[in-house]
């Protein structure tokens, strides 16, 4: 990874697994030129979840947001790239779907804050916190790919 290259942790939540999502999200995201570094689905554990959404545990829906989140696989994907968690965070759109642009992966797919399909780190320190849940260091992968100079400028 050179200095430029972030890497952001992507949740595809139980409401776009169950709505066959899972593709049309991957594909948008590897389509703006981010590059999966590690990848697996996974049914969350209830404790996982509550380190995962810590920072909302007083607030009155983090019940059901943990909740929901256990309630079905999710697919965890760590995304490479440049920018990569800016990057995420506007392809994704705004956290409540209705307010979301369309041309978002929720302003297309979804209207319901609490079922808004994809979680997406919001700053560097975050991902890196946030990868550590979900992954041990050799299930992720630093590579080059023939297409990078493509993406970006070297
Ligand atoms: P995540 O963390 O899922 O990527 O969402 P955001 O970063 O976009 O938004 P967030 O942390 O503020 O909220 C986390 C999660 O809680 C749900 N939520 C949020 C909810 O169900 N009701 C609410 O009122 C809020 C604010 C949606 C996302």
């Amino acid at each position: 990874m050179n200095n430029q290259t972030e890497r952001t942790l992507v949740l595809i939540k139980p409401d776009a697994v169950q709505r066959g999502l899972v593709g049309d999200i991957i594909s948008r995201l590897e389509s703006r030129g981010l590059n999966i570094s590690g990848l697996k689905i996974i049914k969350i554990e209830r404790t996982i979840a509550e380190q995962h959404y810590r920072v909302h545990k007083n607030r009155p829906f983090f019940p059901k947001l943990v909740d929901f989140i256990t309630s079905s696989p999710v697919v965890a994907i760590v995304f490479q790239g440049r920018n990569a968690v800016e990057v995420t965070r506007n392809t994704m759109g705004q956290t409540n779907p209705s307010e979301a642009t369309p041309g978002t992966i929720r302003g297309d797919f979804a209207i319901d804050i609490g079922r808004n399909l994809i979680h997406g780190s919001d700053s560097i320190k975050t991902a890196e916190e946030e990868i550590l849940i979900f992954f041990t260091g050799n299930e992720l992968l630093d590579y080059e790919m023939s297409t990078d100079p493509w993406i970006t400028e070297p």
